[in-house]
């Protein structure tokens, strides 16, 4: 069973694994702005998926669904994950965040304490987490490891690590078996362009000023989708129970530097009628209140224990992502419309422009 199987990570989870395997995938998603079921459009009629409509804090639908479909695993995606938004309104994000990795930790106890032998013993709960619960670095501190303090700085992270300390507690208390994967930034196909990498394509695409939050030097560690996923899965696979793993992609980089690549492979791929540059679209606009510096992480523990390390370069997964925004303006432009201009007006509308 996969929560949020609509959304960004979850989605490319569905259609990596049905790649991989023939074992079936139910998926629970609320649907809510941010899970598109036009994200698996491509597996339309394909018997291995079935999606359910509905939000992990409907206790009687999990506990229903977890007997009808008597999932081996649960991985768990479903979450509010935008940090702008959850500064405008927490409180979606303590609903989903932490009351509904409760309620789903709950059903999914009930569940395990009910099933027996091997089953029992097999049976995982992946819950898929962020390094912004580790807080912010300073330019010369170690990257994350595992071992690293939680000091969330935003409502999300804050969220978030409650979620972690629910899942850690499920296992010390009640022997469940779960795992956790604290992972830094992701980009790749089906990101909803509220986040970096995919608003700042299409502002560009259509001639718009690209925002950039302060200096533009904030850190972060880029990591492909599609190399995350890879790693859940190995994690699901061989992860020792109780156990977290850190998954970074190795590419530290500051916010300008991210979008200075990406005008330049827009220059490249599709390039301006007038023959100038998108850099010159770019506008440095009034941070973000509480705005981590850096994150980095330390991938040593999955790297030692399972094997994985991730396989795109930043270079390689920006020139993927690219193309595909560009080939897919249909999806860009459904998800673009109505709602997503409110949240436009209300997070840029009144952030002044900054010159630097
Ligand atoms: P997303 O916002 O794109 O998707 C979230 C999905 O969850 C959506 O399909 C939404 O409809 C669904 N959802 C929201 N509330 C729900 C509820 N109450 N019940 C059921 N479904 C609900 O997020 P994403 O970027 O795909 O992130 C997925 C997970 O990975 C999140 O837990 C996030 O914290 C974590 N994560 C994300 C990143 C990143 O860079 N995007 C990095 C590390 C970890
Ligand atoms: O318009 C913008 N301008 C800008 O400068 C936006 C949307 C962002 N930024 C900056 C803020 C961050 O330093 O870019 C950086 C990346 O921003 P986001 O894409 O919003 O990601 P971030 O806040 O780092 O969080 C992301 O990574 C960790 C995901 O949204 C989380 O879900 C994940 O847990």
């Amino acid at each position: 069973m996969v929560t949020g199987s609509s959304g960004f990570i979850g989605s490319n989870f569905v259609l990596d694994w049905l790649r991989c395997s023939d074992e079936p995938i139910v998926g629970l998603d609320a649907l809510t702005y941010a899970g598109n079921p036009e994200n698996l459009a491509s597996i339309q009629g394909d018997s291995r998926y079935t999606l359910v409509r509905g939000d992990i804090s409907d206790t009687n639908l999990v506990a229903d669904l977890l007997l009808r479909y008597a999932p081996r695993a649960i991985v768990n995606f479903a979450a509010e994950s935008h940090v702008d938004r959850s500064i405008h309104g927490p409180e979606d994000f303590i609903q989903t965040n932490i009351v509904g990795t409760f309620r789903l930790l709950e059903c999914t106890r009930a569940y395990w304490s009910g099933i027996h032998g091997d089953q029992k013993a097999s049976f995982r709960f992946t819950h898929v987490s962020t390094d912004e619960v580790y807080g912010s670095l300073g330019p010369t501190d170690l990257p994350f490891s595992e071992l690293r303090r939680y000091e969330p700085n935003s409502p999300y992270s804050a969220s978030k690590a409650a979620s972690d300390h629910l899942v850690r507690a499920y296992h010390h208390t009640y022997g469940l078996p779960i795992l956790t994967t604290n992972c830094s930034n992701n980009y790749g196909a089906f990101q909803f362009p509220e986040k970096l990498i995919p608003l700042m394509i299409h502002n560009a695409l259509a001639g718009k000023p690209l925002p950039v939050y302060g200096d533009g030097k904030n850190v972060r560690d880029w990591i492909y989708v599609c190399d995350h996923c890879d790693a859940i899965r190995r994690v699901l696979e061989a992860g020792r129970v109780g156990e977290t793993y850190n998954i970074g992609g190795c590419s530290e980089m500051k916010n300008i530097e991210v979008v200075h690549a990406l005008c330049d492979a827009l220059d490249a791929a599709r390039p301006r009628a007038d023959g100038s540059s998108y850099r010159t679209l770019i506008s440095f606009v009034r941070d973000r209140p509480g705005h981590d510096r850096r994150y980095a992480i330390d991938n040593s523990k999955i790297e030692r224990e399972l094997g994985w390390t991730p396989k795109e370069s930043f270079a390689t997964g920006l020139a993927k992502t690219v193309r595909w925004y560009l080939d897919n303006p249909a999806w860009v432009s459904h998800v673009t419309s109505g709602a997503y201009r409110q949240w436009v007006s209300t997070n840029y509308g009144t952030r002044p422009e900054v010159v630097r």
